[in-house]
């Protein structure tokens, strides 16, 4: 981890003096609350824990029951910790309860409808009160603001609006602070281009894995990333391996973060990278109460170690959920940023709990194999996973794409490629491996969240 600036071409004299290490100059959102003593926090964060759980336990019958059941009342809660005896709440309860079980105020008193897509099973349905709406755009202000972005910024959205949260969250964040937005949305990836150049673009919201199918399209369109106004890329709703959001700042010319949220307790909001961490997210720490525990015994992991990230939203009016167990795997460390904020920072992302593959036995986790795809020179970030039944047995194939400089004509050069990678796949996951390599381009690229695996157990 670097606190000491970075080496990416900065084209405003903010992002300079956050390259150069220069911290104190750039803005800070709401300076009082971000860069709070810890006595300070955790006093706010207990009378907003002991206030909510009051209000869930009064509104809610769902929670009422299960506290009941579990023998904590609204004044069980003395102390942080006391978090522990609520019960957790898993996705399970929104979709048993879909589409308003959960609610804690009538419809009248709702603003706004978001759910989760839900491959699988009912979607997660939520909604914002005034109130809510009002704490989601703070939030939303204070992570483009840790990556360097000012109201006089023109702001282009290549999420997808409608259900999902991450395009109304950022566009309303956005417009908060002051940006002009360009509410151009997902897909049509030529015109997002076309609309970059021509509205004078400075900050791009996006998937990793969309802003760097924008920037390959940008690439054969001949467009010259370095001469664009493009200067900041809002990432998030899916993991961002360093190695794509390196490589997406190095072609673009364009300075990244990676921003984290899910429906359940928010959407986007509730952690944001800042230019001093570069892969840590600062939570929001004075709304979100954040435990990090053991995803088979559900017990808290000592301080700074991975495990799942359990969240409780603090001032949730429409829609309160209590340690919400979100399965994505990661740690979180208090100590002091360079950036002169005091809210905790959790890790980027990379796996969670319910994403292992089980191979012939052998526990794999995707992340491990974009890593060691990430280490080698001739393929893009662009693979697939594949895992299916061969003569009764657990078969994983990588179909990994090669970049149009590394491509060739000769199968042995190819084929001795593929066993390179083959090779270093088994000595990191110890288990068998078949690598496809397809040709550059051969992976379908998405204008949403990327999907990488395929079980056909
Ligand atoms: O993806 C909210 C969001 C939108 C966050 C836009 C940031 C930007 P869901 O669709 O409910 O909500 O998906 C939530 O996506 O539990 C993680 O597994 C994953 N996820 C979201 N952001 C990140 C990230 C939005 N920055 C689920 N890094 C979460 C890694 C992420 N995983």
């Amino acid at each position: 981890m670097s606190t000491d600036g970075f080496d990416i071409m900065c084209k405003s004299a903010s992002l300079e003096a956050a390259a150069a290490g220069r911290f104190d100059v750039l803005p800070i959102y709401d300076r009082d609350t971000e860069c709070a003593s810890r006595e300070e926090l955790e006093a706010l964060q207990l009378s907003k824990l002991q206030d909510q759980v009051r209000y869930t336990y009064e509104r809610v019958p769902y929670y009422r029951e299960r506290m009941d059941a579990a023998g904590v009342g609204p004044d069980g809660i003395r102390t942080l910790e006391d978090v522990r005896l609520l019960p957790f709440t898993d996705k399970s309860a929104l979709r048993e309860t879909y589409p308003y079980g959960l609610f804690a105020v009538g419809l009248d008193e709702v603003r706004e409808i978001h759910a989760s897509s839900g491959t699988t099973g009912k979607p997660i349905v939520v909604g914002y009160t005034e109130a809510d709406m009002d704490v989601w755009s703070d939030c939303i202000a204070r992570l483009v603001q840790m990556a360097g972005v000012v109201p006089a910024d023109n702001a282009q959205m290549a999420f997808g609006y409608g259900m999902f949260t991450g395009g109304f969250g950022l566009h309303y964040g956005l417009q908060k602070l002051g940006c002009t937005m360009i509410p151009a949305g997902a897909g049509n990836t030529e015109r997002h281009i076309q609309m970059i150049e021509d509205y004078g673009t400075t900050v791009l919201i996006a998937t990793p894995s969309y802003a760097m199918h924008i920037c390959e399209v940008g690439e054969e369109m001949g467009y010259d990333w370095a001469a664009s106004p493009l200067r900041v890329g809002l990432f998030g709703g899916e993991p961002c391996p360093p190695g794509l959001k390196a490589e997406i700042e190095r072609r673009m010319h364009i300075v990244c973060t990676d921003n984290y949220g899910l429906t359940e307790v928010m959407g986007p909001g509730v952690s944001g990278e800042c230019l001093a961490s570069r892969d840590q997210q600062h939570i929001a720490e004075d709304h979100f109460l954040w435990e990090v525990v053991d995803p088979e015994t559900g017990e808290p992991v000592p301080e700074g170690e991975m495990g799942e990230l359990v969240l409780t939203p603090l001032d949730k009016q429409a829609i309160p959920v209590l340690r919400y167990r979100t399965h994505d795997l990661t740690r979180v460390t208090r100590e002091t940023c360079a950036c002169g904020r005091t809210h905790a920072r959790m890790d980027k992302v990379r796996s969670r709990s319910d994403d292992m593959l089980i191979i012939r036995g052998t526990n794999v986790f995707p992340s491990q194999i974009e890593d060691v795809l990430s280490q080698i020179d001739e393929v893009t970030p662009h693979y697939r996973i594949i895992v299916e039944t061969v003569d009764g047995m657990d078969a994983l194939t990588v179909q990994t794409e090669i970049r149009p400089e590394s491509f060739t004509d000769s199968f042995e050069e190819l084929d001795a490629m593929r066993r390179r990678i083959e090779e270093k796949l088994k000595s990191v996951l110890l288990v068998g491996v078949r690598v496809t390599l397809v040709e550059p381009g051969g992976i379908q690229r998405t204008q949403g969240k990327a999907k990488h695996v395929e079980d056909r157990r």
